[in-house]
C-alpha cells in the first residue's frame, strides 16, 4: 500500500493505526476517501498506481454496508480490495467525527471527518434562528467547529438584524459574506489550509455551491486555477418565498489546488437531530448555566422553590422563546431516539424472520 499522496486527503496515524498487517501487505488493498455517494454509484480518491497523482474511482458496495447511506458517509476512509476492474469496500475505518440526522425516520450519514462545519444561512426571508440553533447543535454534538456564514449580505439593506441574532447565539466564528465580492471572502482565508476539510450545510438557496465555487477557484487569494475544475451547478432562487430549487442533490468532495477539501451538500428540508443531546445543551449553554443554580439537583424547573431558570423567565433574564425552543429541542431529540430505535428492532425482527423462512424452505 502507497501512503504518499494519501496526506493530501487528509490521512493521518487515526487511520493507519487501524490498518492491520495483512492489509498494509496486500498489493491488492488499498485505502481510500469517498468523495461522492450517487443513488447507484460511490465515488473515491486515492492514490494511483504510478503514485504520481490522487485519483477517483468508482468503488462496490457490498450488501452489509446498505443501506449505502446510514452506513458511509462522504469524507469517511475505507480499506478497498482490488477484484478485477474495480475495487470493492472491504471495511470502513472509524472516523474522527461523522454528523448524522433522522431523515424520513431514518438515520442518515451527512459527511465525516471535517476539521469545519460551514453552516450557511442568508440575509434575507429563508434566515431563522431556530434552525440555526440545530446546525450549531450538529456541530457542537460531533465536536466540530462551526462556523456560522451569513451570505447575500448584498441583498439586505440591514443585514446587520441577521447578524445580531446569530450573535445571541452560541457561536464565535461568524462572517457576513457576498459571494461576488472577493473582499468578503479574504477572511475565510483562515480556514482554506491544505488537507482542512470543510463541509457546507444549510438549506437550498443559500448558497453553498456558489461559495464553493468561489473558494475552490481561489483565484482571490493566489491566482491559481484548478485546469480541471468543474464548477458546482447553481440555480437561482424563487422570487415569491426565497426558498432554493434543491439544485445540488449529492454530496461531493473536491479538493484544489491549494489542497484544501471542500464537500457540498444538498440543501437540508429540515434538520431532525438525532443523538444531540449534549450538543443541543452546549448550544443552549445559557441555559444549562441557570439550572446549575436550582436549589435542587434534580429540579424539573416546573414549580420548584428555588428554582434559578423559572426566576431567570419570570424576570426576563432568560427569554421564554428561547427557553422554548430549547425545551423543544431536546423533546424532539428523544422523541427521534426512540423512533430510532423502535425502527432497528423492526429491521431486525424482519430479518430474523427471513432467516427463518429461509431455513424453513431447506
Ligand atoms: N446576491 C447574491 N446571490 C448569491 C450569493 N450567493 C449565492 N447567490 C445566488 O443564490 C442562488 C442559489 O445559490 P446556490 O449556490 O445554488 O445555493 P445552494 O445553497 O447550493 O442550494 P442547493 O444546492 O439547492 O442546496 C444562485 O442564484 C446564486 O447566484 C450572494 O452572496 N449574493
Ligand atoms: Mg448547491
Ligand atoms: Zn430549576
Amino acid at each position: 500500500m502507497n501512503f504518499t499522496k494519501l496526506q493530501s486527503l487528509g490521512w493521518s496515524n487515526f487511520f493507519l493505526q487501524q490498518l492491520d498487517f495483512e492489509q498494509l501487505d496486500n498489493p491488492d488493498i488499498q485505502v481510500l476517501r469517498i468523495s461522492a455517494i450517487h443513488r447507484d454509484v460511490i465515488k473515491a480518491l486515492g492514490e494511483s498506481d504510478d503514485a504520481d497523482n490522487v485519483v477517483e474511482q468508482t468503488v462496490l458496495c457490498p450488501l452489509e454496508y446498505r443501506p449505502v447511506s446510514q452506513f458511509i458517509a462522504v469524507g469517511d476512509w475505507v480499506v478497498a480490495q482490488k477484484t478485477n476492474e474495480h475495487y470493492k469496500i472491504v471495511n470502513i475505518l472509524e472516523s474522527q467525527n461523522r454528523i448524522e440526522r433522522l431523515s424520513n425516520q431514518q438515520r442518515q450519514l451527512i459527511c465525516a471527518n471535517l476539521d469545519y462545519l460551514f453552516i450557511v444561512t442568508s440575509a434575507n426571508d429563508e434566515f431563522n434562528q431556530k434552525r440555526l440553533q440545530r446546525y450549531l447543535a450538529l456541530a457542537y454534538e460531533f465536536d466540530i467547529t462551526p462556523v456560522v456564514i451569513l451570505s447575500k449580505i448584498d441583498e439586505s439593506e440591514d443585514f446587520y438584524i441577521y447578524l445580531d441574532q446569530i450573535k445571541k447565539t452560541n457561536v464565535d466564528l461568524v462572517y457576513a459574506i457576498n459571494s461576488f465580492d472577493a473582499e468578503t471572502l479574504k477572511p475565510l482565508s483562515d480556514f482554506l489550509l491544505p488537507a482542512n476539510s470543510i463541509a457546507f450545510v444549510g438549506s437550498s438557496g443559500v448558497g453553498k455551491s456558489t461559495l464553493v465555487n468561489q473558494l475552490f477557484a481561489e483565484t482571490l487569494f493566489d491566482g491559481i486555477m484548478s485546469d480541471e475544475f468543474k464548477p458546482m451547478k447553481t440555480a437561482d432562487i424563487r422570487d415569491d418565498d426565497k426558498k432554493g430549487k434543491h439544485t445540488t442533490t449529492h454530496r461531493e468532495l473536491l479538493i484544489n489546488k491549494s489542497g484544501v477539501i471542500f464537500i457540498d451538500t444538498p440543501g437540508m428540508r429540515e434538520l431532525q437531530l438525532l443523538n444531540a443531546q449534549q450538543g443541543i445543551e452546549f448550544t443552549f449553554v445559557d441555559i444549562v448555566d441557570f439550572a446549575q443554580s436550582c436549589k435542587f439537583k434534580n429540579c424539573s424547573h416546573q414549580n420548584e422553590k428555588g428554582c434559578a431558570i423559572l426566576t431567570a423567565l419570570q424576570s426576563g433574564e432568560l427569554d421564554v422563546e428561547h427557553y422554548n425552543n430549547y425545551k423543544k429541542l431536546l423533546k424532539e431529540e428523544a422523541f427521534n431516539q426512540r423512533q430510532e430505535l423502535g425502527a432497528y428492532a423492526e429491521n431486525q425482527y424482519q430479518k430474523e424472520l427471513h432467516m427463518m423462512y429461509k431455513q424453513h424452505k431447506r
